[in-house]
């Protein structure tokens, strides 16, 4: 039988430069266990069967070494279903090319007849690889698609909501979750989507490093409810963005004089003093601070919105859509038990009572009137949906605390929303005084909104 099986072979190889199939020739004198043994078969343990690289059709193989359940076939190789086939299409006994029409995820598609390098995009919540495998050019770093670009990386990405990131009950969601809100009639200006969470720093590092920090790149691609008049106000290139959303021509903003940055970067300036004690990832999920209104305004136009106004941020705070009438905190549609402002609170991050857990034995701190506290005010800063005991009759989290917020009736108008500091609630829009800096506060973040 050795000179039957090596002539078997030979008569394979020039088959195989034909189909341009893998090598499998290393059949000698001694292999053997019965090429056409139909007993042979694999796949109990895992592994193919001994006869699935022997150069010869046999087990259950629908064409040579494949098929069956040796490897799958290429295309144009012969099939009977198509499990048999790479391209999972067998078409009158033959494998098909994938193709954007055939019902299945294959060739480079990154889900069923969608994206990769020959199917239209895809969709959103459906599988990618790449930003462009979407039609909304945002892949999050697990594979999906969504429609807001910056919410594809984890951290600050799919880190809001109640509980800590890596604890049991966590549980988390899109930062870019938005609610719709229904309730508001035409004449107080209607519908309108909001965000559910405040913008969190790592939703600005994905904008930002998306274009290298060059946004005034991203203005010049005229994006719809921007306005031009803007466009000065944002940063050029990347170092010009890492000292927007640095500690300079702000206030708090610096961690060696009592403040706090929730923007990671590496020793402002060459100032390593500056640089925060924690990490990237634990500032990515908080929420952003220290961020000049038009770059924060650039982040939720980018994202298909614009920052909230006040006039919404008042409307979803006071649940002022409400059957019973509004109420004067978010949480009071549900629990009236009593609150003083002045106290801390568990339904709100405010009066210095968020703790970033498990922070690093490097944290600086500080004394001062008898107590010790740390140096880097972003300990105080929480992640947005923390305190879901505080959310409004709409789900809506963080309304009341953790930070006051830049808003959409003027340039550098802010509202008093209470914040993880001491700032009361005042829901009138502020004008953002130059003489303490133009450019940002520590207790000072963003929501995003949208019309509907
Ligand atoms: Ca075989
Ligand atoms: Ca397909």
């Amino acid at each position: 039988m050795p000179a039957t099986r090596i002539l078997a072979c030979f008569a394979f190889a020039s088959l195989v430069i034909a189909s341009a199939a893998p090598l499998g020739c290393s059949v000698t004198g001694e292999a053997s266990a019965g090429s056409d043994d139909p007993s042979v078969s694999g796949g109990q343990d895992g592994t193919l069967p001994s006869t699935a690289s022997d150069g010869v059709k046999n087990g259950d193989e629908t064409d040579v070494d494949c098929g069956g359940s040796a490897a799958k076939c290429a295309d144009g190789r012969a099939c009977a279903k198509g499990e048999d086939c790479t391209s999972a299409i067998c078409k009158a006994g033959t494998c098909a090319a994938p193709a954007p029409d055939d019902g299945m995820k294959n060739g480079d598609e990154t889900d069923t007849d969608c994206g990769g390098t020959k199917a239209p995009k895809c969709a959103t919540g459906k599988g990618c690889a790449i930003h462009g495998d979407c039609t909304s050019d945002a892949c999050t770093y697990d594979g999906t698609c969504i429609d807001e670009k910056s919410c594809t990386p984890h951290f600050g990405g799919d880190t809001c909501g109640a509980g800590e990131t890596g604890t049991p009950g966590a549980k988390h969601e899109s930062c870019c979750t938005r609610v719709a809100v229904t309730d508001r009639p035409a004449a107080q200006g209607g519908a309108f989507s909001i965000d559910k969470y405040l913008v969190t720093a790592g939703r600005m590092r994905a904008f930002v490093e998306r274009w290298g920090g060059n946004l005034k790149q991203w203005a010049q691609t005229k994006p719809a409810g921007w306005n031009d008049a803007w466009t000065d106000d944002l940063p050029g290139s990347e170092a010009e963005a890492l000292a927007a959303l640095g500690p300079d021509g702000k206030r708090g903003c610096n961690v060696t004089f009592d403040g706090g940055r929730t923007y990671w970067q590496s020793a402002p300036n060459g100032n390593a003093g500056e640089t925060s004690d924690f990490s990237k990832d634990v500032l990515d999920e908080k929420a952003l601070n220290c961020v000049p209104w038009h770059l924060a305004q650039a982040l939720c136009v980018s994202d298909g919105g614009r920052l909230a106004s006040n006039a919404e941020i008042t409307w979803v705070f006071e649940n002022r859509g409400r059957q019973g009438g509004a109420t004067t905190y978010p949480w009071q549609w549900k629990d009236t038990s009593a609150y003083n402002p002045s106290t801390p609170d568990p339904r709100l991050s405010h009066q210095y009572n968020y703790a970033t857990p498990t922070p690093p034995a490097s944290m600086r701190m500080q004394t001062a009137g008898g107590n010790t506290y740390p140096l880097d005010k972003a300990f105080y800063i929480s992640p947005p949906g923390r305190f879901p005991a505080g959310a409004n009759m709409h789900g809506i989290q963080d309304l009341a605390g953790n930070m006051l917020l830049w808003v959409s009736e003027r340039e550098k108008g802010f509202t008093w929303t209470l914040s993880w500091e001491k700032h009361a609630k005042n829901l009138t829009v502020s004008n953002w005084n130059n003489a303490d800096g133009p450019q940002g506060y520590y207790a000072i973040g963003a929501r995003c909104a949208k019309d509907d």
